[in-house]
């Protein structure tokens, strides 16, 4: 089994995982039947003398055999993976009503994490963005706002399988639900410029206790009077 893959801790992000496990096993036994058959016919048609080459024109059924076999493959894998797929990229299947929502922003080099506030509304005055910080509770729907304020990035967070470009003049929403608490890396997955490799934003996963903390923190008017 592959053992290399970063700890999973996204809800869906175990059916990515089977998708990945299925493909990597299905090439990796075709990388093995055309190895073993190269090497076979390395040593049987290597030369010996008396033994004069034949001229051959192919043969049109074993072209349909491997053009119909691949075919069927990557018909099969392609109906694994629309449902997956939709799932996780497509808005209409995501979780209603989302615990939390976020903008995030990829600009050179940094991540600005946009947070609506209390009123829920973007761009008003109890907006808070923090950069390159991102803080979501545990095992909650997060919503992902997703732009670029220059040119393409690429959010991605491989614990949560999740991996989206962003782009400038374009909102494009995403979501997961985090089931582990700690600290993970979002490196930026496009090469935006010089200082891309620097690109590194954070994403925190906290106890919900500890993440009522933070936002009470952060807005205390919503724990006076607010929602
Ligand atoms: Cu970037």
């Amino acid at each position: 089994m592959l053992r290399w893959l970063p700890e999973n801790i996204s809800t869906y992000g175990q059916g990515v995982d089977n998708l990945f496990h299925a493909i990597y096993y299905i090439t990796l036994i075709v990388l093995i039947l055309v190895m073993a058959t190269l090497i076979v016919f390395l040593i049987k048609y290597r030369h010996q003398e008396g033994k004069r080459a034949t001229y051959i024109e192919g043969s049109t059924t074993l072209e349909i055999v491997w053009t119909a076999a691949t075919t069927v493959i990557v018909f099969v894998l392609a109906m694994f993976s629309y449902p997956q797929w939709n799932k996780i990229k497509s808005p209409n299947s995501f979780p209603e009503k989302p615990d939390v929502v976020v903008q995030v922003s990829g600009k050179q080099f940094n991540w600005d994490m946009t947070y609506p506030g209390p009123d829920n509304e973007f761009e008003t005055d109890d907006d808070l963005t923090l950069e390159n910080e991102l803080h979501v509770p545990i095992n909650a729907v997060v919503h992902i706002r997703l732009t670029s304020i220059d040119v393409i990035h690429s959010f991605f967070v491989p614990q949560l399988r999740l991996k989206q470009d962003a782009l400038p003049n374009r909102f494009i929403n995403v979501w997961f639900e985090a089931t582990k608490a700690g600290r993970y890396e979002i490196p930026c997955a496009e090469l935006c410029g010089f200082g891309h490799s620097g690109m590194l934003g954070y994403l925190n996963v906290h106890a919900q206790a500890d993440y009522d903390a933070w936002v009470q923190e952060r807005w205390p008017q919503q724990a006076e009077g607010g929602q």
